[in-house]
């Protein structure tokens, strides 16, 4: 029976309860706020920026519809009718070997997958619900392990996309953004679907799969003003693998216990996709991701492929940026990866077998870039990337450091310059028409 005294306990338990709610959400704001990164995730963050190329992956069971990854959106599905199609998905060509080999091929150092689109269906092996690749589809075996298992053998990192927004799941509730009637129920339980059904797939990916490279997040920006419950999931991540980085395509400044900022389709500090924020961290390293062809997942009416001198000038543009480049492939539903993607990264991965060095292990180089070109540096070499210039002299702004010697990078040939206290002249080689960059090698005087 309740009395008076057990009312007021009641109370004063609501009132705990509230404060500690509020006291926490407000923490939240602050993403993982007494956040120090630690010494291998510091060691990660600089082997993240050496390895300067990555392959971005978009695959699900969208592919099966040749529609891109928004086909559920974009044709305003039902839930019911979406369901229906894990069932045509088996990827019966599917070959870890293959891929990993082929990002190995372009000269790529990591690959990032989509682990979960904004479809909500897991490519993996989940307990947390049955929407996933196991138990939904006839193929019935798990790639993203076969995928990790292949790259620890051929020392590739990965990293898995996991997209916050859910077009599927009814607690994605309230909803965001990319609303629309689906016929999931008006109402469900945002806490359990971010401390239970997220956090519980996050910690699946990092315990499952050996050592990854990090999480990349996508789709905050569906509810920015949401509270993701961050700091929460952020220290999971970091306490499940210290050097796993977290990054997420959030599209505004970095907030605490994140490790790298990505940039969509865009330089940093660049904004032309509308997608972006114009700040550049300076702590962070920076990433900027882009497809090869027009769309991110598989789309049978895309042939808008970049051309191979395309993908160098927009690699070489990164690094000139001081970022990473992470180019997008949407393979087939059965597995198979389009010859137009594997003979254009083929070409790249040539390209940098003979330039890498002025790309792998650089950070941006000490002159703005600028229309002309731009430049990378590592230790004494500042590598000279000239993409856009057709007079025979370049100037470029003072240094402080003397330069000793001067050669182009594709001949080795010694290339003429003069340095005084108002800048640098370089003479450069004739421009061969098959030369996509012509890069010249400053060495300095240590
Ligand atoms: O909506 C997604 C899109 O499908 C794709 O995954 C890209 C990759 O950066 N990110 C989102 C848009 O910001």
């Amino acid at each position: 029976m309740l009395n008076l005294k057990h009312i007021e306990i009641g109370k004063f338990a609501r009132i705990v309860t509230l404060t500690a709610c509020t006291l926490f959400a407000t923490l939240n704001l602050f993403a993982q706020a007494d956040y120090h990164p630690s010494p291998e995730n510091l060691q990660a963050r600089r082997e993240f920026q050496d390895m300067k190329f990555g392959m971005f992956i978009h695959w699900g069971v969208y592919s099966v519809l040749g529609d891109g990854e928004w086909v559920f959106h974009n044709r305003k599905l039902k839930v019911d009718e979406y369901n229906r199609l894990p069932a045509f998905f088996d990827p019966e060509k599917f070959d870890a070997k293959a891929w990993v080999a082929l990002a190995k091929a372009a000269g790529m150092k990591y690959i990032t997958i989509t682990s979960r689109h904004h479809d909500g269906f897991a490519m993996f092996d989940s307990k947390v619900s049955d929407w996933n690749i196991v138990q939904r589809t006839p193929y019935k075996k798990d790639p993203l392990k076969m995928l990790a298992d292949e790259c620890h053998r051929q020392g590739i990192k990965l990293f898995f996309y996991y997209s916050q927004l859910d077009w599927h799941n009814p607690d994605y509730y309230p909803r965001g953004a990319t609303n629309w009637d689906n016929g999931r129920p008006d109402h469900g339980d945002w806490n359990a679907y971010l401390d239970t059904y997220m956090d519980g797939q996050l910690r699946e990916l990092l315990t499952n799969y050996g050592t990854i490279g990090g999480i990349w997040f996508d789709g905050m920006w569906d509810k920015p003003d949401a509270d993701w419950h961050l700091a929460k999931t952020y220290a999971l991540i970091h306490q499940l693998q210290p050097a796993a980085l977290i990054i997420p395509n959030h599209h505004q400044t970095p907030k605490p216990g994140e490790d790298v900022q990505t940039f969509e389709r865009d330089l940093p500090g660049q904004n032309t996709a509308g997608f972006n924020t114009n700040f550049v961290s300076a702590q962070l390293p920076l990433e900027s991701s882009d497809t090869l062809n027009g769309n991110w997942g598989f789309n049978i009416g895309d042939s808008e492929y970049k051309s191979v001198d395309e993908l160098i000038r927009r690699l070489v543009r990164a690094a000139g940026n001081n970022s990473n480049l992470l180019m997008n492939i949407g393979p087939y539903p059965n597995g198979e990866i389009d010859s137009q993607f594997v003979t254009r990264l083929h070409a790249v991965g040539e390209w940098l077998s003979k330039y890498g060095d002025s790309i792998y292990g650089t950070r941006g180089g000490p002159m703005a870039p600028g229309d002309w070109g731009v430049t990378t540096q590592k230790e004494n070499k500042i590598y000279v990337h000239v993409l856009n210039w057709n007079a025979p002299l370049l100037a470029l702004p003072p240094i402080q450091a003397k330069i000793t010697s001067a050669h182009s990078l594709g001949d080795n040939s010694a290339a003429e310059f003069t340095q005084n206290m108002n800048g640098i002249i370089l003479k450069l080689p004739a421009a061969r028409t098959d030369e996509t960059d012509r890069v010249i090698v400053l060495t300095v005087a240590k």
